[in-house]
């Protein structure tokens, strides 16, 4: 029977890519996020060979969550693989010029977006005793840089929280883990910049990750045997050293 796996933030970036290769790889899709025109259009492209469920809700909206994932028919109900990919960071200022709804949007899109969708999944692995949980963080989840602050608390919490599920899930042989990004070229400069051109120069000078890149380290994750579990990556383009560090020509 083909694994089912959901995957949140589909319509762009890395969970799009990401559905495209599990999809190429026989998972059969759940996917989430709010432009339901975008959805619509990879439930067309990658039906076929696999099944694609789709779902549109806004990760904030506790209701919602759980509305969505309750209306699932009974053959989507076993979801193998959670890809907990939804987030952005939104603005860039010094913690004394931020702006608060920024601040609400990273903390509920990120943080509590992130358990609410957990919160709707969790009770199905631990009844059939088998699950992957991936969550994706960030570098700026293992350390801060200027004007980051909120941003990158929200992923420092989407570590802490990775490694509490990874514990509190241990007794039901659920898999958990977390990949930490550096720069991935997606429309994520887009969303933090709202907008503003600078977002177009990120990525200039070097060589960025790509989407593709993320997708084939989560492919990597849920194609290892039963017995192995990667619990916490790190990945970086090869110009990037760390946050603050980027080798551009
Ligand atoms: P994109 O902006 O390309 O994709 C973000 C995805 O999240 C979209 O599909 C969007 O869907 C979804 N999303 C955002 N807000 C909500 C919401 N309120 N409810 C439901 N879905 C939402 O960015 P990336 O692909 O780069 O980002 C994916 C993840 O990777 C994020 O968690 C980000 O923090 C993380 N990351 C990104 C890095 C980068 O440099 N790009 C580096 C490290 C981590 P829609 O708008 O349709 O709802
Ligand atoms: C995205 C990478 O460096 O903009 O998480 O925080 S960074």
């Amino acid at each position: 029977m083909p694994q089912i796996a959901f995957v949140t933030g589909a319509t762009s970036g890395i969970g799009e890519a990401t559905a495209r290769l599990l999809a190429k790889n026989d998972y059969d899709l759940i996917l989430c996020g709010r432009r339901e025109e975008r959805l619509s259009r990879l439930k067309s492209e990658l039906s076929g060979a696999v099944r694609i469920h789709t779902l549109s809700f806004d990760v904030r909206d506790r209701k919602a969550v759980h509305e969505a994932v309750d209306s699932l028919p009974a053959e989507w109900q076993q979801i193998n693989v959670l890809v907990n990919n939804a987030g952005n960071a939104h603005g860039l200022d010094p913690i004394q010029t931020g702006n608060l709804d920024d601040w609400d949007a990273m903390m509920d899109i990120n943080v509590k977006g992130l358990l609410y969708v957990s919160k709707a999944i969790i009770p199905g692995m631990t009844a059939r005793q088998s699950g992957h949980i991936i969550n994706i963080g960030s570098s700026a989840g293992k350390e801060v840089y200027p004007n980051g602050n909120v941003y990158c608390g929200s992923k420092h919490a989407v570590l802490a929280i990775t490694e509490g599920m990874r514990i509190d899930l241990n007794p039901y042989g659920i898999k958990v883990g977390a990949i930490n990004p550096g720069l991935v070229e997606t429309e994520f400069s887009k969303v933090r910049f709202k907008g503003d051109p600078i977002a177009d120069t990120v990525y200039n000078g070097f060589h960025a990750l790509q989407a593709q890149d993320i997708a084939e380290i989560i492919y990597f994750m849920v194609s290892r045997p039963d017995h192995v579990n990667i619990a916490d990556l790190l990945v970086f383009p090869t110009a990037q050293a760390n946050s603050t560090t980027v080798k551009k020509n």
